[in-house]
Order: C-alpha cells, then structure tokens, then sequence
C-alpha cells in the first residue's frame, strides 16, 4: 500500500516534469523518448502489426540523452538489450518491469542497440543513439536544466522491492522478489517457479556468510511460495541459492533435480539487479553445458 501511493506520487510527478520539460522543446527534440510495450503484448502478435510490440518499435534519442521504459501493459515485461537469439548483452536492462513500472537509460555512446523481452521473445525494439543534432544546439541550457529535473526524479525514486529471474536446464524460470534486507526485521523472500505445479526446491539465504534461512523440502503446489528469513543482524545485501528438488509429490520425482540457481548480493538497487541477472544466466549457461551441480559462487 506503502509501495502504491509512493509510485503514484512519482508517476503524478514524472508526468508534471514531462508537461514541464516538453514546453521549451517545440521541435525535433530527441533528448528524451518515451516506450511503451503494445496492450497485450504478452502474447504474440504484436510482432506483425505496424506499429510492433514496443511502441515506438524504433525510437531515436540523443547521446546523453534520457530513454523512459514504461510499462503500460497489464502483464511484467522486460527491456533487455540484446537480441533473443544472442542472448543480453549487458548494455541495459530494466529486469521484470511490474505493471505501471518505469526504468531510465542514459546512452553514453552514439550506436543501434537492439533489445527484446526476456519474457516474451517476439517483442523487439530498436533504440538509435544519435549525436546531438546541430540544429538543437541553442537549446544546449534548456537540455541541461531539464536533464537536471529528470536525475533529481530519480535520485528520489523509491525502490522498495528487488525481483530478479532465472532459467534451468529445462527452461522453467525460477524468479526471486524480496522485500529489502534491513537490519533487526526478518526478510521476505517469494519463489516462483513458472507454469509449475507441484515444485520441491531448498532454499537458503545467507548475509555475510551468516545462515538466516535454511529451508529444506519446501513444496508449492502452485509452483510459488513464500519464504521468510530469521530477523537480520545488517541492512547488508543477501544471496539466495535456490536447489530444485524435483517436480511431483510422490518418488521418483522429475526434472533436472540438484539444480541450484544462485541470486547473488540481494539489494533493491537496479544497478546490482541487472548484475544479479546476468550472474544468473552465466550460472544458467553453466548449469546447462555442464549439467553439473557445481556452481559458481559470487
Ligand atoms: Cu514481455
């Protein structure tokens, strides 16, 4: 509820800014675009209408200019960079974007970056960074000044959940969202295995290689649950190691069991999340050529 009405209060106020900073600029301003994925982009088709699933499906931007991934859709999308067969290449990455959820990407270099979902691989978009264009230059103090609002909105914005996603071997996304790790409360950790029934997994939570959660044998009949740690000695980022024990509720039961799939340093920061992802899929990548139990620790 908390959560709500402080994101209601940034969307009202990133909406003032926009009206604010769209005034000066009456021309062939690309300091700032806007993205929004296509309604129903979650499932396909989107793909082969004009205007694609990520709206606008090619939008241009300045160096040093502000990119807003928006999410106007009623279902969690990612904007990844990179492209469904290669894989994230980490230049950006906004991680599970929830319903009504924003991300900014600031572009440092001129170039044509390409990105998808990770939930929904039809959906491609095209991000072209440009020079800023000589035409636009007198307006080089109203840009700065209106670059300055923007940091300001997201040096205040408020972030009190992390989520972060992972694969297995037989593709099933296993994905993490905690509430923040904070010093004497206990930590609310939720799995979900998607469109699984009848998940067993273990799970364990360490902070500072102290052992705060240590759960064996739990078993969703949805393939989600709730967790929760032992309260915390620090405010400290967690890693979460997740070991799937195999669907089904009677022996022998199935899928890659041993598995585990690791979400280091836990902290609601987008920065560490977009690391945390691409830990995960290294450790993915690993987990799959090797089939192997061993994996590595961050
Ligand atoms: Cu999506």
């Amino acid at each position: 509820m908390k959560t709500k009405a402080i994101s209601s209060f940034f969307v009202l106020f990133a909406i003032a800014a926009g009206i604010v900073a769209m005034t000066p600029a009456a021309f062939a301003d690309h300091s700032e675009v806007t993205i929004e994925p296509a309604a129903g982009s979650g499932a396909p088709g989107c793909e082969d209408t004009a205007e694609g699933c990520y709206i606008p499906s090619t939008a241009t931007v300045d160096v040093g200019g502000v990119v807003i991934m928006t999410n106007t859709d009623s279902a969690a999308h990612t904007y990844t960079s990179g492209t469904p067969d290669g894989g994230p290449d980490g230049v950006f990455d906004t991680s599970l974007l929830m319903v009504d959820g924003s991300y900014e990407w600031t572009p440092t270099t001129v170039g044509e970056y390409p990105y998808f979902c990770m939930v929904h691989p039809w959906m491609q978009g095209l991000i072209i960074v440009q020079e800023v264009e000589a035409a636009e230059d007198d307006h080089g103090d109203d840009h700065g000044d209106d670059h300055g609002d923007d940091h300001m909105d997201t040096d205040g914005h408020l972030i009190t959940e992390s989520s972060a996603t992972g694969m297995m071997s037989d593709g099933t996304q296993v994905s993490v969202w905690t509430s923040e790790p904070m010093a004497g409360e206990m930590m609310e950790i939720h799995v979900e295995f998607e469109d699984s029934e009848h998940v067993n997994h273990d799970i364990t939570v360490t902070q500072n290689g102290e052992t705060v959660l240590d759960d064996m044998g739990a078993h969703h009949h949805e393939g989600s649950g709730m967790h929760t740690t032992a309260p915390l000695s620090s405010s400290d980022p967690v890693d979460i190691t997740i070991t799937f024990q195999g669907y089904g509720v009677d022996d022998p039961k199935t899928g890659p069991i041993g598995e585990e799939v690791v979400f280091s340093n836990v902290v609601p920061e987008f920065g560490t999340i977009a690391m945390m992802i691409l830990a995960v899929a290294i450790i993915s990548i690993v987990a799959v050529t090797a089939k192997s139990r061993v994996v590595p620790r961050f």
